[in-house]
């Protein structure tokens, strides 16, 4: 058993002979089409739409929303990118500028640049990781069970976030949640794919992804841009766990980030909150473990974390006609910036025996409690006029 395998602050714990890369054939949005084991098995998320449409969160206009906020992320993925499940990329880029090669010798201006434009088409942050020789966070097998080989030259990941609405995740497991969530992929999408195509035209390869060809939580962690919460997500030190996760595979030259630690392990483990709040009780609430506790064939063992288990998640989402954000909604660190959040968050830094105390402050503020669907609807000073749920 090693303890990581990066040198420095290393935020997890990777059992080096226990470990393999996973097919992303094994996730529940994929078993649900081809595992008969699978509880879920053939059930779609938005099957009881109809039965729950009218409902309080449930509203007409909320279901079209919801559906729309996926658009530009949906057409990408079926028509523009190697996202498709067929057919199986080639990892071939398009160099469409007429211009020579772009030659830097300059990995920290590459970077730089990178990021800056990164913040332009809409990241909130970036950050940069290797990629080791192993590809031990890349998948192994796309949807289709087709084996994924990133080309050698591959070296680094540029991994994007993309923020999500405060007050619509207050709302899950209602739509607004969902409408941000489908907004959030969408921009996700244009965001890695324009950094992409700059990297391409530069003459250099770079695969835009959003959730295919790797683990985004353990590549954003060892990006630098945050830490693995208990409920299995990724909490940036200011956004929190309002944020969504693309990346860009890419051999520009480019310096890497370091992964960073701000307390967030040990607040997890007096914390719970997220299990508290889920409706299917799939978030573990006791220590870490190397394996999964449901050993589940969607969850990775190998890794000392928290197991989330990903099929009664699922198949929440198909009672709740929508998904569910609830874990993010419920986590003291989803918080909009303020000073007084800051402070906080310094004494989890630093002084960690504390941490029992913000989450009694965090439940007495009522911090993480549903919101009504109102509060988002009416957000808004343009919308004077009362909406009908
Ligand atoms: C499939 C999937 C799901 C499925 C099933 C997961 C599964 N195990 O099959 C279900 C339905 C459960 C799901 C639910 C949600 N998901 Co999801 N999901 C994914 C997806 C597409 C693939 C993840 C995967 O392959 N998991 C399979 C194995 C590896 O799971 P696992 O062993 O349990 O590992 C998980 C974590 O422990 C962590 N992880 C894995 N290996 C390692 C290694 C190390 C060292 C560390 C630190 C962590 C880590 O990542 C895995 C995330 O599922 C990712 C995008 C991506 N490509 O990563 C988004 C993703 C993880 N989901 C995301 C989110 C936000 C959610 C939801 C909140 C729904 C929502 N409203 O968006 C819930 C939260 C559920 C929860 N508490 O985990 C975000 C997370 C953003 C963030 N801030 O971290 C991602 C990155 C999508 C995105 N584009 O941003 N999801
Ligand atoms: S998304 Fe909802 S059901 Fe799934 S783990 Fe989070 S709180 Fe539980
Ligand atoms: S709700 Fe609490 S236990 Fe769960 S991820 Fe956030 S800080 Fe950790």
């Amino acid at each position: 058993m090693k303890e990581g395998f990066l040198k420095g602050r290393i935020p997890f714990a990777l059992d080096d002979s226990g470990y393999h890369r996973f097919s992303e054939r094994n996730s529940v949005f994929s078993r649900v089409g081809w595992d008969e084991s699978l509880p879920a098995f053939g059930r779609r998320i938005w099957e009881r739409e109809k039965e729950m449409v009218g409902r309080k969160g449930y509203s007409r206009v909320g279901y079209a929303a919801n559906a729309a906020s996926w658009i530009v992320h949906d057409h990408w993925v079926s028509r523009l990118s190697h996202e498709a499940s067929e057919p199986q990329p080639e990892f071939l880029t398009q160099v469409s500028s007429a211009l020579p090669r772009y030659e830097s010798d300059d990995p920290r201006l590459n970077t730089d640049r990178i990021k800056r434009l990164g913040q332009v088409f809409g990241a909130c942050d970036i950050g940069v990781a290797s990629i080791d020789e192993q590809r031990r966070f890349v998948y192994s097998h796309d949807r289709s069970g087709k084996q994924i080989n990133l080309p050698e030259e591959i070296e680094y990941v540029i991994v994007i976030l993309i923020q999500m609405d405060y007050l619509a995740l207050m709302t899950s497991p209602r739509l607004p949640a969902s409408i941000t969530k489908g907004n959030a992929y969408s921009r996700a999408a244009f965001a890695a794919d324009c950094l992409a195509e700059t990297i391409s035209n530069l003459g250099y390869q770079a695969i835009p992804s959003v959730n295919s060809i790797g683990l985004s939580v353990p590549l954003a962690v060892l990006a630098g841009l945050g830490e693995f919460g208990r409920n299995g997500l990724l909490i940036h030190p200011k956004f929190g766990q309002s944020v969504r996760i693309a990346k860009v595979f890419t051999d520009i030259p480019l310096i890497p980030d370091s992964p960073t630690s701000f307390g967030v392990a040990d607040f997890c483990r007096v914390c719970r909150k997220c299990a508290k709040s889920c409706p299917s009780r799939s978030i573990p609430d006791g220590e870490p473990t190397w394996e999964s506790p449901s050993s589940s064939r969607s969850n990775n063992d190998g890794v000392y974390k928290w197991y989330v288990n990903a099929e009664t998640c699922y198949e929440f989402w198909t009672r709740n006609s929508t998904d569910c954000s609830n874990c993010i909604r419920a986590c003291p660190f989803t918080k909009p910036p303020g000073i007084a959040h800051e402070i906080v968050r310094f004494f989890i830094r630093n002084f960690r025996f504390l941490n029992r105390l913000w989450v009694k402050l965090d439940d007495i503020m009522g911090y993480g409690k549903i919101a009504e669907p109102d509060k988002f609807w009416k957000s808004k000073a343009y919308l004077d006029k009362k909406i009908v749920h």
